[in-house]
This record gives structure tokens, sequence and C-alpha cells, in this order.
């Protein structure tokens, strides 16, 4: 069985939702980010010397490691060609997704990090909170014709990885008044297999609480 190692809370839910939805069933391990100790006693200097989670651990000869939001879901995807979550390479439609996605990557989530840990001055704190904002209104607009996924009628890879770094609370960026943004968020998170990585989420988090206590 492959190996999915998460943080709490963090974009690795985009990869744990992908694989719910393709009905995958990763053993998962949790890293904490603050000391550093997975929930399986592994070592996760050895696993991502850059010491970021998601890290997909294939089930293959070679325990393959891929890293990178992008890489992982688009991977798990493109093995699943009938489930809708990614459009086809090569295609008009796959440039677009592959744009949302980079776009999710570069302008939102690693826009987001040094807020969260507090590690800006006050005018790069101002500054990256209104890239952030921008950046959520143009999904915002995106969704403003009565789309009901950020890709159009199907969800994709796109809406995971959106939603899973939806972090505007913790970095003070103010977003709530984005109405058709709100309504996409809800809808994500009614979806059975967001529900099901944020349980998995607060199952092994627990457990690895647990040990450390
Ligand atoms: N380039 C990576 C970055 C992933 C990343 O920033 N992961 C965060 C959680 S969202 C993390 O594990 N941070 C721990 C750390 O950097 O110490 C990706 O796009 O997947």
């Amino acid at each position: 069985m492959s190996k999915l190692y998460i943080a709490n809370q963090t974009c690795s839910q985009a990869v744990q939702i992908i694989a719910n939805e393709l009905g995958l069933t990763p053993e998962l391990i949790h890293y904490n980010v603050f000391d550093k100790s997975t929930s399986n006693g592994d070592d996760f200097g050895q696993v991502n010397p850059l010491g970021y989670v998601p890290v997909l651990v294939l089930d293959d000869a070679n325990d393959e490691k891929l890293s990178e939001t992008i890489v992982v879901v688009s991977w798990l995807a493109d093995r699943h060609p009938g489930s809708g979550l990614i459009p086809s390479p090569g295609t008009i439609e796959r440039a677009r997704i592959d744009q949302l996605l980079t776009f999710t990557a570069t302008e939102i989530a690693q826009k987001h990090i040094p807020l969260m840990r507090k590690l800006m001055t006050p005018e790069g704190a101002q500054w990256t909170r209104n890239k952030i904002v921008n950046a959520y209104a143009v999904l915002d607009q995106r969704l403003g014709d009565g789309r009901a996924w950020l890709n159009g009628d199907t969800f994709t890879v796109a809406d995971a990885y959106v939603w899973s770094t939806m972090w505007h609370e913790r970095s003070g960026a103010p977003i709530e008044h984005l109405e058709h943004l709100m309504a996409w968020k809800a809808r994500v998170d009614a979806r059975p297999s967001v529900r099901k990585a944020l349980q998995d989420e607060a199952d092994v988090v627990a457990m690895h609480e647990s040990l450390a206590a």
C-alpha cells in the first residue's frame, strides 16, 4: 500500500481529497511541522530533505517518493482518466488547469505561509495580504458566471488544491465578502471526499499526539 505523509490543516489535504475521490486508501502518516516527528517514527528528513508535505511514497520496487502538491494530485488524477478530475495532457483544457494549479501554489499557498508564521514586517505583511485577497478575488470573479466548480461543471484537482489552502483566517486576509468563493467553499466542504479527509486527518493527528503524551 502506498504511504502519504500529511501535516495538520495544510496543502496535503488536497492529496487526501483526490485520493478519496478516486477511492484510494494510502496509509496516512502525520508529520508534525513544529517538532519534526512523525506518527510512525519515520525520520522525515529521509523522506523529504526539504522538510515539507505532501509526500506520496509509491508502492513500487523503488519506493519512489513524489512531492509537490501539483505533481502528486495531477499524477493521481492522470492515472484515472475517466474520473474527470483533470483534463488530458496536451489539451488546452489541461493547460488552463495547470495554470490554475500553478497560480494556487505561487500566488496563494506560498504567499500565506510567511504570514501564518508571522515572519514578515508590517509593510511586507500588508503587501502580501493584498496579493492574496486579489488572487482570491480573481477566483471569485471566475465563479461569478454561475459555474459550480473552478473549472466549470466538474470538480477537479484545482478545487481540491484551492480549498486546501483557504488559510485566510490564519493569515488575516479578509475574503469573506467574496460571495461566489464562499458559496463554492461551502460546496467543497460538503463533499464526502472532503469530510473524510478531515476526519482521517484528525484521527491520525490525535493518534500522533497520544504517542507524544
Ligand atoms: N513546494 C511544495 C511546498 C509544500 C509546503 O509548503 N508544505 C507545507 C504545508 S502546506 C509544509 O509542509 N511546511 C513545513 C515546513 O516547511 O517546515 C508544494 O507545492 O507541495
